[in-house]
């Protein structure tokens, strides 16, 4: 009896300790040097930072460090300096971004001689599409660390917990404001019993630096109010919402502002009442002002009637440039239609001179294989803030445009889409981890290579105390045999999934059902054409590719010169991004000398035998890295693979179907047929 309670409290110790160390994401050092730590300023967020110090020192034992805030006019937004034994900064919360890259650049075994730090944008913040009933749209990693169903307003020790580990992730990479709610969102967020636990939720992440903001439904004044109506240029509706804002600065002193996504995808909005994005997002911002708070008005639109979607939000925005408060941030996503593995910078980014515009990137893996696929999407986001507008001439970058160094927006952010959620691992995959660690050192500093990011990551995740101990002819050949390839493998994740999926420039071919496999034929009668595959491929016996030039929809003419006519040629258009620009027959010659149809074939081949190498290269990880992380991403890695298979499969026999083309010979034959890849396709619902 007794040695089967010995036998279960072990089983026990041994699940709760599984994924532990997955759960702690980057930060999993326990065992610090000892270190004394003088400090010229007391409150809680030293005291964190105190602790994190005390907790990974990785100097000398006994040595002592100072902390000290102090007006340094060179150090802007809670940057910091740091010089030998000393962190500085104008703020506590400057003191522990501070604490927090020392200890980074001393696991990484950086020199951390002398280095002053300010962020490239004021606001760096996190959407959270999480619904009040606790689950969350397109995530992939569990419910809602914020909202649940059963009991959802008492605040438990757990919630505490995990808020406080979320303020504490979020601290050590910079992120400093977080939208707890879905922007598909529901009224009743503005409701007395949500605002208190915001409000909870709110002092939690306080002394991490965190603000609080808050996705708002246009209608609320109806739907909460029982307004007549919520016309932004009402008297009444004006009223509600300067008290209903009044009230939630009274639960959060410092809330950071409202998301908006109004009038887009059947969301209500100022177009209801025949008003604009401007006396929409106006009103509301001058409900703020006096709090200091900001509205994030989303540019996501576009209507069932417009012949290019791709076009609209620019076409609708535009017009609309200089005409909002200075409060008033627009909201644009990365690329002109939603977040596709590969698709050009939006044009909305050089274009409003006179508005300020922040990027929304999309850290959550909608169209790129959920928490199954290992993409490391930094170089997605550094090829987008790399992107020469032209605004003003050459070099005019996606960064630059919309982190103040090229005009003086009064308030400069970003945005990731969150993919956070109550999985012990956080994010669903462990490398999906990654990617919620590269928006935050993104948005610190826009001009950070993804290669240093991952390099940081890498080391922080996986050179774990235990494996230290071991000494350094071990961490060599951690190095070697595990940094190496795996940050080879992470660089190159992002243009193998392009490959597998959406090569040459195709985009928005995946299935209706989540989201997630191939679906280029999907397009039932009645469904608006914008939301199905064929009105993106524009596949035909002779050809492939959405015609965007002067003669097609002409969106190449929302691109600055030189752009738009780089975009606008067949022969300077980037291959990558052909078929977005160009309607092109399948045996168009490639720059490489084959046809356009070998190419397909070779590029999703291509993904294929990347994936499989991924799988090789991990199995060779084995031995550097512990065995939960190594078997579950060895796991995923399976999966990625017999999707990568699908997507050939299903993508190259469809378009067959249109051209009647053979396979090159060197491409794996397929292994299922179109017939029954369809039939299959909604047999496992994914959300
Ligand atoms: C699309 C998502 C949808 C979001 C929408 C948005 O499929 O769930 O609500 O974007 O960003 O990508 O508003």
């Amino acid at each position: 009896m007794k040695r089967l309670t010995i036998i279960a409290v072990f089983l026990l110790a041994f699940q709760l300790g599984r994924g532990q160390l997955a759960h702690q994401l980057w930060l999993n050092s326990k065992e610090g040097q000892k270190v004394s730590v003088v400090s010229n300023a007391h409150s809680v967020t030293i005291d964190l930072a105190i602790s994190e110090l005390e907790n990974a020192w990785l100097g000398n034992a006994g040595d002592t460090m100072y902390l000290q805030v102090a007006r340094d006019s060179l150090l802007k937004n809670n940057g910091f300096r740091l010089a030998g034994d000393t962190v500085s900064a104008n703020s506590d919360i400057g003191i522990l971004y501070g604490v927090f890259a020392l200890l980074r650049l001393q696991k990484t075994g950086s020199r951390a001689e002398m280095e002053r730090s300010n962020p490239s944008y004021k606001r760096r913040i996190l959407n959270h599409w999480d619904n009040l009933d606790g689950s969350v749209e397109r995530g992939y990693a569990g419910n809602s660390i914020f909202w649940r169903k059963e009991d959802p307003f008492t605040v438990t020790k757990s919630d505490i917990k995990i808020w406080k580990q979320y303020g504490r992730a979020n601290a050590s990479v910079g992120i400093n404001g977080t939208v707890l709610n879905n922007v598909n969102a529901s009224a009743e967020i503005l409701t007395g019993r949500y605002l208190r636990r915001v409000k909870s939720i709110a002092d939690i992440l306080r002394p991490y630096g965190i603000k609080v903001y808050l996705s708002v439904n246009f209608a609320s004044p109806e739907l909460l109010g029982h307004l007549p109506s919520a016309d932004p240029l009402n008297k009444e509706v004006i009223a509600w919402w300067t008290q209903k804002i009044d009230e939630v600065y009274r639960y959060v002193p410092d809330f950071g502002g409202f998301l908006v996504k109004a009038s887009s995808e059947g969301q209500p909005g100022p177009q209801d009442f025949g008003r604009t994005h401007v006396d929409g997002a106006n009103m509301l911002a001058d409900a703020m002002k006096p709090h200091g708070g900001i509205i994030m008005w989303r540019a996501f639109v576009y209507s069932a009637n417009e012949t290019d979607r791709a076009k609209q939000a620019y076409t609708e925005f535009l017009p609309f440039d200089g005409k909002f408060r200075d409060n008033v941030i627009i909201q644009v996503k990365n690329g002109p239609v939603d977040f596709q593995p590969r698709e050009p910078f939006s044009p909305l980014f050089g274009a409003m001179k006179h508005s300020s515009v922040m990027p929304e990137f999309q850290i959550t893996q909608e169209y790129l294989g959920h928490s199954n696929y290992l993409v490391f999407l930094s170089t997605l986001w550094e090829e987008v803030l790399n992107s020469d507008t032209y605004q003003y001439g050459s070099g005019s970058t996606v960064a630059k445009c919309t982190d103040g160094r090229l005009s003086d927006q009064r308030y400069t952010a970003i945005a990731g889409v969150a993919n956070i959620g109550l999985d012990t691992n956080w994010c669903g995959h462990i490398f999906a981890q990654a990617n919620w660690y590269a928006f935050g050192r993104l948005a610190w500093n826009d001009r950070l290579s993804s290669r240093k990011v991952a390099n940081e990551w890498l080391i922080q995740t996986f050179l774990t105390d235990s494996m230290r101990r071991k000494g350094p002819p071990f961490v060599r050949a951690w190095e070697k045999q595990f940094l190496v390839p795996v940050q080879r493998l992470m660089l190159q994740s992002r243009e193998t999934t392009v490959n597998t999926m959406t090569p040459l420039g195709l985009h928005h071919i995946m299935s209706a059902n989540g989201h997630y496999g191939p679906g280029p034929w999907w397009a039932p009668k009645g469904v608006r054409p914008d939301w199905t595959p064929p009105y993106y491929h524009q596949a035909s016996k002779t050809g492939i590719g959405f015609d965007r030039t002067k003669t097609g929809s002409d969106a190449v003419t929302q691109y600055h010169t030189p752009l738009d006519s780089i975009y606008n040629n067949l022969a300077t258009c980037p291959e990558n991004l052909l078929l977005w620009f160009h309607h092109v027959p399948w045996t168009y010659k490639l720059k490489d000398g084959q046809t356009l149809w070998e190419g397909l074939c070779r590029h999703y081949d291509k993904g294929v035998k990347q994936v499989r190498e991924f799988q090789q290269i991990w199995s060779r990880a084995r031995g550097f890295v512990d065995r939960d992380r190594f078997i579950a991403v060895r796991k995923k890695l399976e999966k990625q693979y017999q999707g990568a298979r699908l997507w050939k499969d299903a993508c190259i026999q469809y378009f067959q179907t249109y051209n009647q083309m053979a396979l090159p010979s060197d491409v794996e034959k397929p292994a299922e047929s179109l017939r029954t890849i369809q039939a299959n396709e909604f047999r496992v619902r994914i959300k």
